[in-house]
């Protein structure tokens, strides 16, 4: 074992996962990761890391190889951000997103409380819980009201971690995390597929972006953002759940406005609906207030809605060979999946 500090992150060839464990190892952490096994290797989001993280096959709905990682690589915080993380999805796979997502949860915690019962839990937490709101903003005190079997696992998973916490003493933390975005975004998230299909159609490769509920308001901050305030809860003298969000809120339709605005094109002629992309509940509005988290952890998010639109615009803008033609963010990530030297052209 060595000196430093070790991280497991499940989910880390997510999203999140590749941001946290960038910013983990720009802390000096020994960095460890779950890879599921599938037939075409999967680590598209985390190859630019692969010779300084360790990745270990497992899956949440199979205790036996958590419990193998965990004796294997003995972590001292560990990010549970693996899940069947689409919520229309979860529709279809209802009782799978319940496994996984949910029971997966205290099958981690248990191999934890069991393994290493004196390391730091992070929950990936998600505002999809307050679901039919009550209270607007949501605080960390607002009811939940699930709208989607993945909610409803997210419930269980969020009320597993405080029960550890409680029961067993285990430093566990709930990061109640609102929509998040960037160039890394899976395509079937309504943002990228806005910014994916932008690009494209300013590249003369598509047509039409067909959409579902283009009123659906919520509240998008960027996924480089949110990663740091996983860790920080972590760093905290005692554990506690924690709402991060940038207060702000735009619809679908405004993404949809703001993307073809930045490229000169009308999106009237291009945008349809479609009834296919409808839920069967539909959450409608969601905006969260930050407040506990920026006064106890000290965070204010960098990148906001025009800027959050301009980088992922910019991004597959450039996946696609077209030079952008606006400014965007100054972050770390866009030429991931650019062409080398993308950033000299800038
Ligand atoms: P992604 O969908 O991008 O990533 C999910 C990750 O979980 C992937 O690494 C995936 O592996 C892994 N995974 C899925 N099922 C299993 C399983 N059964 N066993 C092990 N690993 C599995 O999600 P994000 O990065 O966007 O989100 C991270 C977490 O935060 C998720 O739990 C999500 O529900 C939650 N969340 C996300 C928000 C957001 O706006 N992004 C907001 C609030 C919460 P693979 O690559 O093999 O598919
Ligand atoms: P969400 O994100 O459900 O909030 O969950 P998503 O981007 O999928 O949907 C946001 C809103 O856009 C509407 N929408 C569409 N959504 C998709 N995916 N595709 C479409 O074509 C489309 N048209 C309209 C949706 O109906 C919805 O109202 C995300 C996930 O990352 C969760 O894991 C996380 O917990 C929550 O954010 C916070």
């Amino acid at each position: 074992m060595s000196e430093s500090k070790r991280a497991l992150i499940t989910g880390i060839t997510g999203q999140d996962g590749s941001y946290l464990a960038e910013y983990l190892l720009g802390c000096g952490y020994e960095v460890h990761g779950l890879l599921r096994r599938s037939s075409t290797l999967n680590v598209g989001r985390v190859s630019h890391l692969q010779e300084r993280i360790q990745l270990h096959y497992s899956d949440l709905t199979d205790s036996m190889s958590l419990q193998r990682v965990l004796q294997l690589c003995e972590p001292h915080e560990v990010y549970n951000l693996a899940a069947q993380s689409h919520v229309k999805v979860s529709f279809d796979q209802p009782i799978y997103t319940g496994d996984a997502t949910a029971l997966g949860v205290t099958r981690l915690l248990e191999a934890v409380r069991m393994i290493v019962p004196e390391a730091r839990f992070y929950q990936a937490s998600s505002s999809e819980m307050f679901g039919k709101v009550r209270e607007v903003p949501q605080t960390e005190l607002t009811p939940f009201h699930p709208r989607s079997p993945y909610a409803v696992a997210k419930v269980y998973g969020y009320w597993a971690t405080v029960n550890y916490r409680e029961a067993h003493g285990l430093f566990a933390c709930n990061g109640i995390l609102f929509n998040h975005e960037s160039p890394r975004r899976g395509e079937d998230f309504v943002t990228r597929k806005i910014t994916c299909a932008v690009a494209r159609i300013a590249a003369g490769k598509q047509r039409e972006l067909v959409l579902g509920n283009t009123e659906a308001r919520r509240d998008w901050g960027y996924a480089g953002d949110y990663v740091e305030l996983m860790w920080r809860m972590l760093q905290q003298e005692k554990p506690d759940d924690y709402v991060v969000a940038t207060n702000e809120q735009w619809s679908v339709q405004q993404f949809v406005e703001r993307a073809f605005e930045l490229v000169d094109l009308d999106w009237r002629q291009y945008v349809r609906t479609d009834p296919r992309y409808f839920r069967p509940a539909e959450v409608d509005e969601l905006i969260g207030n930050p407040a506990k988290a920026r006064e106890q952890l000290g965070w204010q998010p960098r990148v906001r809605f025009d800027g959050l639109v301009r980088l992922m615009l910019a991004a597959d803008l450039v996946a696609n060979g077209v030079m952008p033609e606006f400014d965007w963010p100054e972050v770390e990530d866009i030429g991931l999946y650019a062409a080398p030297g993308f950033k000299l052209l800038r």
